[in-house]
């Protein structure tokens, strides 16, 4: 992750191993538990690369809470509810007036969504979606 510190300054912060299992092509930056400090959701992966290359399928989705200083930890699918192993391209959070809406969008599938919750008091399993 590189923050950009202004004037022509950028710093690099390394994310955690999980969000290097896949490509990355959503990113979602919000506060899912509610805590003050931005949290990332990603999703990915890659069908459809070269036959010498093979495919990068891996990617399961992934939150990870910010501590609010640039450092981010991966919350397990079991705890976050956030599961998109597909060939992701996007994602996209709606605020509606029934509460905020996740679209993934998966390459030649159909798109997934996810009411969004908050992640606090919530059950495992249930924390941050339910489909
Ligand atoms: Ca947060």
């Amino acid at each position: 992750m590189i923050e950009n510190k202004g004037n022509g300054k950028f710093v690099m912060h390394e994310l955690p191993i999980e969000a290097q299992f896949s490509t990355a092509y959503g990113i979602v930056i919000e506060d899912f538990n509610n805590d003050g400090d931005l949290d990332i959701l990603l999703a990915g992966n890659f069908y459809v690369s070269e036959v010498e290359t093979g495919r990068a399928d891996a990617g399961i989705g992934l939150l990870m809470e910010g501590n609010g200083n640039n450092g981010f930890t991966p919350v397990p699918v079991y705890k976050s509810g956030f599961y998109a192993p597909h060939d992701v391209r996007d994602l996209a959070l709606l605020n509606t007036d029934k509460g905020a809406i996740l679209i993934i969008a998966n390459n030649n599938d159909k798109p997934q969504l996810y009411r969004v919750k908050s992640l606090v008091n919530q059950p495992a399993g249930e924390a941050l979606a339910i489909k």
